[in-house]
């Protein structure tokens, strides 16, 4: 994950999703609610709200899941809940590399913890996310990989499947953990 990458994706990519998103609701009643609000109601916000909302719902928390000190695995109860759900780490390390790969066109590859509990991997398009009132599998997000190609493009090109490999070195499952507690 390269200092140029971040800083378009940080500084041009997302500043675009929130410049667009204060836009799309300046001077309604959606200003007075948080990103949450908006993403668990989001059937009934116009598409620009929905692209953009989800935007910067998403990149707002991708950027709290990386870290340059990153251990290799998670520990304590959240190991113990990936091997419960997926059968063991690297069990769960496939489902979820899958689920990035194969995601077609642009879009973000999660972990979840659904509303019984438990932990699910799952995908969606564009700027979707699991709090969307919208997609087939939902819950709270653990998790989330950008596998759009603005996310990868200039050091990876078209090797998504390189990206998401690269991904797991960075990983910061201290802040999975903390999610996972809450
Ligand atoms: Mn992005």
């Amino acid at each position: 994950i390269d200092t140029r990458t971040m800083e378009i994706h940080h500084g041009k990519h997302h500043q675009a999703y929130v410049t667009n998103l204060n836009n799309a609701i300046a001077g309604t009643d959606t200003e007075k609610l948080t990103i949450e609000e908006i993403c668990a109601k989001i059937s009934t916000h116009p598409v620009a709200v929905r692209n953009n909302g989800g935007g910067h719902y998403n990149h707002s928390l991708f950027w709290t899941l990386m870290t340059p000190n990153a251990p290799k695995a998670p520990s304590g109860a959240l190991a113990d809940a990936i091997s419960a759900s997926f059968g063991s780490f690297d069990d769960f390390k496939t489902k979820f590399s899958t689920a990035a790969t194969t995601r077609f066109g642009s879009g973000w590859a999660w972990l979840i913890k659904n509303g019984a509990g438990k932990l699910e991997v799952t995908s969606t398009p564009n700027q979707d996310n699991p709090l969307m009132d919208i997609v087939e599998v939902k819950g709270s997000p653990l998790l989330g990989l950008d596998v759009w190609e603005h996310a990868y493009y200039l050091n990876y090109q078209n090797r998504r499947p390189d990206y998401i490999a690269a991904f797991w070195n960075v990983i910061n499952w201290d802040e999975v953990a903390k999610r996972f507690a809450k």
